[in-house]
């Protein structure tokens, strides 16, 4: 399979950082198209797990000793390429979490729980993945808040006119992802967020599927809180961040309770570690926290701007072939995407689609994509999810393309 140079970045030296993709599924070259579920690792992002295990684990923070010294200062390097790579103004802003789901929690548990009161009210968007939904429903049973939902147009953009109608003096967190998981569509987020802030509500931007595609910048996009998961930004699992601003995080009470997140502990009392540690109980995922550092550096060094035009080429070149195709319909049309193509087939099951593609070692996504509610508004019970990274080439979705002829031809 041919693996072209595009634009400035050079595909086929990429794809060799990545032993994961060079083997055959079902007698067919891999085709990795499930990068918004999970992306692969590079070897240096491998290599560093390897290193760490093999060179200087120890636990952190507490030890005076050499390895736990070498230990700590690799973690806390993977906190000041975070804090650069999202522009917070402090490493006190960075917390560490195991990813988006847990980071949406920790919001929901402690600010939410500390300044929502009953008839409150908490608005998401009609495109969230169930992480940024279940936390905030759990929040309004409990304190008898409201949940109100901005409505999603016809080609999968946010209905930003009933959105503004939806805020009032009642609001009081905004949470909405930067980019949806099973359409693709980019939200104004910096629209939502001024508009929110306008009538006092905090704003929580889940930026799974931004990570590793969109320009981020916390300061200019003036959120209170964004959160990431390293996994599908070429990063291991089980590590993502929270980051909040100083002055919210620093009236939130803790999540958990535990080593770490101490300051003094006595039976009577306890007062609370200084940020981001209060909210860093017990020992964390050393090993990852210090990989994900590479995989910073990876996109770092490629370039955001460079992976974006490269998918994006791969989206605008998957979009055009499938739309040539009666039988197909996409899921989700909105003028600014990221490289995220769901489609469905009439009378055929995406699970069905999945598992024929998968004979031809094509590793879509097919369901609801934990997006249950979306997929209601859709009238549909799930979608075939084609996902593109930075190591996809237009090969791979000439091979897709022949895989879904074949569905046509055969389930037809
Ligand atoms: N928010 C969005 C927009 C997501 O896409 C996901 C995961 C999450 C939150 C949860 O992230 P986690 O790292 O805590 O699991 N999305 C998907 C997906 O689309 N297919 O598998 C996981």
């Amino acid at each position: 399979m041919s693996a072209p140079v595009t634009g400035i970045l050079n595909i086929k030296q990429i794809r060799e950082q990545f032993p994961v993709l060079h083997q055959q599924i079902n007698g067919k070259p891999l085709v990795y198209f499930d990068n918004a579920a999970t992306s692969q690792k590079p070897l240096t992002v491998i290599n560093a797990l390897v290193d760490y295990y093999t060179g200087y684990n120890a636990n952190i923070h507490r030890g005076i000793h050499t390895l736990a010294e070498k230990a700590t200062k690799a973690f806390e390097d993977t906190r000041h390429a975070a804090k650069a790579f999202i522009n917070a103004n402090s490493e006190q802003e960075i917390i560490f979490v195991r990813g988006v789901t847990e980071a949406v929690n920790l919001v929901a548990s402690t600010y939410g729980r500390a300044n929502i009161k009953a008839k409150d009210e908490i608005i998401i968007s009609g495109l969230e993945h169930h992480s940024n939904i279940v936390p905030w429903q759990m929040l309004c049973e409990e304190k008898k808040a409201l949940l109100k939902v901005i409505p999603v147009l016809k080609n999968g953009e946010l209905d930003f006119d009933a959105f503004k109608k939806l805020l009032s003096s009642r609001t009081k967190i905004v949470s909405v992802n930067h980019a949806s998981n099973s359409l693709g569509t980019i939200n104004p987020i910096k629209e939502i967020i001024e508009a929110a802030h306008h009538v006092g509500a905090v704003v929580l931007i889940d930026g799974a599927q931004a990570g590793a595609h969109l320009e981020i910048d916390v300061q200019a996009l003036n959120c209170d809180f964004y959160c990431l998961s390293a996994h599908k930004m070429y990063g291991p699992t089980g590590v993502g961040i929270l980051y909040g601003k100083e002055k919210l995080l620093e009236k939130m009470p803790p999540y958990q309770g535990g080593g770490e997140m101490i300051d003094n502990v006595t039976f009577e009392k306890t007062t609370y570690n200084d940020l981001p540690y209060k909210f860093e109980a017990g020992t964390p995922n050393i090993a990852d926290v210090v990989a994900f550092n590479f995989a910073i550096q990876f996109i770092n060094e490629l370039g955001k701007e460079n992976i974006a035009a490269h998918e994006h080429e791969l989206l605008a070149y998957a979009t055009r072939k499938m739309s040539a195709l009666k039988d197909v319909k996409l899921i989700g049309t909105a003028k600014n995407k990221v490289s995220v193509l769901s489609f469905v087939i009439d009378g055929v099951h995406p699970f069905d689609i999945g598992q024929m593609l998968d004979t031809r070692g094509i590793a879509v996504r097919t369901g609801h994509h934990c997006t249950q509610p979306l997929m209601d508004h859709l009238g549909i019970e799930g979608t075939v999810r084609a996902s593109f990274a930075v190591y996809n080439t237009k090969a791979e979705i000439d091979s897709l393309m022949e895989g879904v002829y074949r569905v046509i031809r055969f389930m037809k």
